[in-house]
């Protein structure tokens, strides 16, 4: 977009999920029992309750290849310089060194960059790209795989539990799952590609984001869901001297 904003849109539609049961409706005796594990959405049949996670692998390059990953956390802080106020709102910086150490939990209330620390703009701070995964609607945003710790699926799929992961750019890992989802009994994608735990600063980064959505189904999603929507957002964050959007053509 004219702004530098870059942005993925992923959407899930189709038939929804069903199984078949005994229950014709919600009065019945057999109902509490059948809808367990979804909701009745006509006679027979329950959708069952599912999640629905995407990654998206982008082989990152902001301004050249020596990107680091940074995270901007605000908080706030004793005013210890005089004035009616007591408190101040900042920010910590922090510059995140190893693949084990990126791979974390997005918390939306915070900024996570990758940034070239050799580029700067105008005024001196280096140039960066703001990562945000995204999702939510009907559909509730997943904060997590909705998985036992204990569950082979949840050693199996790292990358479903985890929003923001930052590897050392490695043309053999392409898959975030891994080659062999289904058939390995341990992580062969995320999980264990940042076991070497390799160094993310001032290097050709991957970025991996991850998010999805816990689908609850209801009556107006059977038979054709309409499309739950999650997004990816990669936007300039001091990447530009202004706002890149005042050089629109001038009117003729
Ligand atoms: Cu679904």
């Amino acid at each position: 977009q004219q702004n530098g904003t870059i942005g993925i849109d992923a959407g899930a539609t189709g038939i929804e999920a069903v199984k078949g049961v005994k229950s014709k409706t919600m009065h019945e005796d057999t109902a509490k029992e059948d809808t367990r594990y979804g909701t009745l959405l006509d006679h027979n049949i329950v959708g069952t309750t599912h999640q629905h996670i995407y990654n998206f692998r982008l082989d990152m390059d902001v301004d050249g290849e020596q990107n680091s990953l940074v995270e901007v956390n605000p908080v706030v802080l004793p005013n210890d310089r005089g004035g009616p106020r007591t408190s101040t709102m900042q920010t910590e910086t922090k510059v995140v060194g190893t693949e084990q150490q990126a791979a974390q939990k997005f918390d939306p209330s915070t900024v996570r960059l990758l940034t070239n620390f050799s580029k700067e703009n105008k005024v001196g701070n280096p140039v960066s790209y703001q990562l945000i995964p995204y999702a939510g609607g009907t559909h509730p945003v997943a904060k997590g795989a909705n998985f036992g710790k204990d569950e082979w699926l949840y050693h199996r799929l790292s990358f479903m539990d985890k929003q923001l992961w930052v590897t050392q750019y490695n043309p053999e890992e392409k898959y975030p799952e891994g080659k062999y989802p289904n058939r390995s009994d341990k992580d062969s994608g995320l999980g264990q590609f940042t076991q070497d735990n390799h160094s993310i600063e001032n290097t050709d980064d991957v970025v991996w984001l991850t998010t999805g959505t816990t689908h609850i189904a209801r009556a107006e999603e059977w038979p054709i869901m309409p499309t739950e929507w999650v997004h990816v957002l990669l936007k300039p964050w001091n990447f530009f001297d202004e706002t890149p959007t005042l050089n629109l053509n001038a009117p003729k």
